[in-house]
């Protein structure tokens, strides 16, 4: 196999790992197993599969509340993660997080954060103590096009520009912020100009065009661990509703069978098949990838719930006091006024 091919089987797996993990996290929820209910797919959004192996082991990132497929990308088990959006014990963090608030500092991942633009300034931070302890790492913020209109950005990419810091901004356009299109919610969809305002390299590409998603964040990340921090948003589409119990009344069909079929995964394909990829090879790819994710659903399906008396490990910091269980507190409430 040529390098180009094998780059694109590669990144075609890793996209393939990210769907058939979404479907997983889809199928928690229909079985009751999740712990709570918005569960937000980046199914049609595989292309950022390109930036995360752009992207080397020791640089971090931060994700907004669709980030489960940058996460698994990245390495993360999807036995543990699973079992961290089902609550459980085994998860990533002790089931503590849940989806939109995992995170693991052993693979650079500094936190999926639910506010919207949220974790777009530690990613910044992280880039600022990498300057400062001259460590040739770079921090990647990921957020969706919902953030374009959150002033944090615009102050986060100042102080990335003026201070060289090595950090990348990736938007992740999928066109929706919840039930609002995107050219409804932003005058000017030039993205990369707003970027460019403020001394980034800034770049908009095909999202479901991995190879040149990886292409683009290849060069963009070099250049940020130079201390010249890039913008770069990533065009695709939204497959499903904006959490797994909206059905996207606010679009028509035609519009969904539009953005579907600019499938990133069918786009792969097709392409590793023009490149004398055997369609029975990359068959056999996806059924062992599915078998893969049906392992680890089970495996977070039987995963047990944390023990209640650990309810208080791992939230608060370790030199400050436990706070009294409401129970304990409502008892003796009771018992004194009973007395
Ligand atoms: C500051 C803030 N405002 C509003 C919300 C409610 N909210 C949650 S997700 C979302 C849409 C975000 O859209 P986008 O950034 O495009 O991400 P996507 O859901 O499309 O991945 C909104 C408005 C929030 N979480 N935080
Ligand atoms: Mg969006």
């Amino acid at each position: 196999m040529s390098a180009d091919n094998k780059l694109l089987h590669a990144l075609y797996r890793d996209m393939r790992r990210i769907r058939s993990l979404e479907e997983r996290v889809s199928e928690l929820f229909v079985r009751s197993e999740s712990a709570g209910s918005m569960l937000h797919l980046s199914i049609g959004e595989e292309g950022v599969a390109g930036i995360v192996r752009a992207m080397d082991n020791l640089d971090s990132f931060t994700t907004h509340h669709r980030g489960h497929g940058i996460f698994v990308a990245r390495g993360a088990e999807p036995a543990r993660m699973l079992a961290e959006i089902a609550g459980k014990a085994d998860g990533y963090c002790r089931g503590k997080g849940g989806s939109m608030h995992i995170a693991d500092m052993g693979l650079g991942h500094l936190g999926a954060n639910a506010i919207v633009g949220g974790g777009i300034a530690h990613a910044v931070g992280a880039a600022l103590a990498y300057k400062r302890k001259k460590q040739p790492r770079v921090s990647v913020a990921f957020f969706g096009d919902g953030a374009m209109q959150q002033g944090i950005l615009y102050e986060s990419m100042n102080l990335a520009a003026l201070w060289s810091l090595p950090v990348v901004f990736v938007c992740i356009n999928n066109q929706y912020g919840m039930g609002t299109r995107v050219d409804r919610a932003t005058a000017n969809l030039a993205f990369d100009e707003r970027a460019r305002a403020f001394g980034l390299d800034g770049m908009i590409v095909d999202g479901t065009d991995v190879e040149l998603v990886h292409e683009t964040a290849e060069r963009m990340i070099g250049n940020a661990r130079q201390g010249r921090p890039g913008f770069l948003s990533i065009t695709c589409y939204r497959f499903y509703g904006h959490a797994r119990m909206d059905k996207s009344p606010y679009r028509d069909a035609d519009e969904e069978a539009a953005g579907r079929a600019r499938d990133p995964l069918g786009k792969a394909r097709t392409r590793l098949i023009e490149r004398g990829a055997k369609a029975a090879e990359l068959d056999a790819l996806d059924a062992e990838v599915a078998a893969e994710m049906d392992a680890a659903l089970e495996a977070a399906v039987q995963s047990a719930l944390p023990p209640v008396d650990t309810m208080f490990e791992d939230v608060f910091a370790p030199d400050q006091p436990k706070p009294t269980p409401l129970r304990t507190r409502l008892n003796a409430m009771l018992s004194e006024a009973t007395r």
